[in-house]
């Protein structure tokens, strides 16, 4: 075989990160296992359990129903499939704020629901107004995203809550990627702040496990039921999830990283990450910048295109939000030192390039 994987030494944009060592080591001891068919593989299938437990105390909800996913993107479609089969409507629809991540669309597509898309304000995170606006009789499901992709941003989600439930639809909150950083801030998020009903937290982000660990959580196993097949194959008689086989590894490097991280390590990371996010704002707007003020450790900042793509050819790997802003996530990988290096490179560029957007 040939090739070697990227180093993640200039990896500014990604939303993943190596895995800690003790996650790499259980990944690898566990790659050979299918929490797919628990009554054969039952270490991994106790391993999911105190994965799952673990991520109901991160979000604040005792007994918490949940499994590992592949994804972020697994658990969302899965949330909107529990809020459209729970549904009486014929014509159901979901309500999402325009920073939701493109799972959301994927999710329409497959399960056939009609997205409605509701504007910002100019803080980034949805207008309540219009979400009320949009819902009507035919509403299954509300999201809202704590930690947006693009900025950070953490919606209101108790009053999202308490809109869908007049509705009698379901809360979905993304904290696919937030979910590890939110606990160390006075954001009101999760289970124990909200009519949450469902909630995405990956493992595979912040959480430092391997990749595939995806995170669903609901507040109570009948919303599972809502997605339940029966499994005459199997010796356990039905499953939820949506792939059939998944990954042990991404399992048990998930409750491995936990173990190891929740909550110190974790906190820790939280402060460094905030503080190379001012670092970086800091020094961007020193050099001229329109930098966004970030909430979540997410810098966003209005960059020519010239001097984005002379950056990338440097090896850079930093991406644009939708509106052409260059983004860098405060990932456990991206140090002091790396962010040095990245100022010393702009440096060194801006004379040669047109820096005006
Ligand atoms: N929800 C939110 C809020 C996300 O930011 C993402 C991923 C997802 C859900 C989907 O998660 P999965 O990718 O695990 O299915 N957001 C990243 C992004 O779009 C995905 C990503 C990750 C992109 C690493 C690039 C990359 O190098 O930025």
């Amino acid at each position: 075989m040939r090739g070697q994987p990227q180093d993640f030494d200039r990896v500014l944009s990604s939303m993943c990160t190596p895995p800690h060592p003790v996650a790499r080591e259980a990944a690898e001891r566990y790659l050979a296992t299918n929490p797919g068919d628990p009554a054969t593989y039952q270490t991994v299938a106790d391993l999911e359990d105190d994965a799952v437990a673990m991520l109901g105390d991160i979000v604040g909800l005792d007994d918490p129903a949940g499994y590992i996913a592949s994804g972020g993107t697994e658990a969302n479609i899965q949330a909107v499939r529990m809020a459209r089969n729970r549904s009486v409507s014929s014509d159901p629809n979901v309500v999402v704020p325009e920073s939701a991540h493109f799972s959301f669309q994927k999710a329409a597509d497959v399960l056939a629901i009609e997205l409605r898309i509701a504007p910002l304000t100019d803080n980034y995170t949805v207008d309540l107004g219009a979400v009320k606006r949009f819902c009507d009789e035919d509403t299954a499901g509300i999201v809202g995203v704590a930690g947006s992709t693009e900025y950070g941003r953490v919606d209101p989600i108790p009053e999202l809550a308490n809109i869908a439930h007049r509705h009698d639809a379901l809360l979905h909150v993304d904290a696919a990627w937030g979910g590890f950083l939110l606990p160390f801030t006075d954001h009101d998020w999760h289970f124990g702040h909200a009519g949450v009903d469902t909630l995405t937290i990956d493992p595979h982000k912040m959480g430092q496990a391997a990749i595939p660990a995806g995170g669903l959580l609901a507040r109570e196993d009948e919303l599972f039921d809502a997605l339940a097949v029966d499994t005459p194959y199997l010796e356990s008689a039905k499953q939820a999830t949506l792939t059939g086989t998944r990954s042990g590894a991404g399992v048990a490097s998930a409750a491995a990283a936990m173990q190891e991280l929740w909550p110190d390590g974790y906190r820790e990371q939280y402060e460094t990450s905030v503080a190379n996010a001012d670092f970086l704002v800091d020094a961007l707007r020193e050099r001229g910048f329109d930098v966004v003020e970030p909430d979540l450790p997410i810098v966003t900042a209005d960059v020519s295109s010239e001097l984005f793509e002379a950056l990338r050819e440097e090896g850079w790997r930093v991406s644009t939000t939708g509106s052409d802003e260059m983004r860098v996530v405060m990932m456990p990988h991206v140090t002091r030192e790396m962010l040095s290096a990245f100022l010393t490179d702009i440096d060194r560029l801006r004379p040669t390039v047109n820096i005006n957007t």
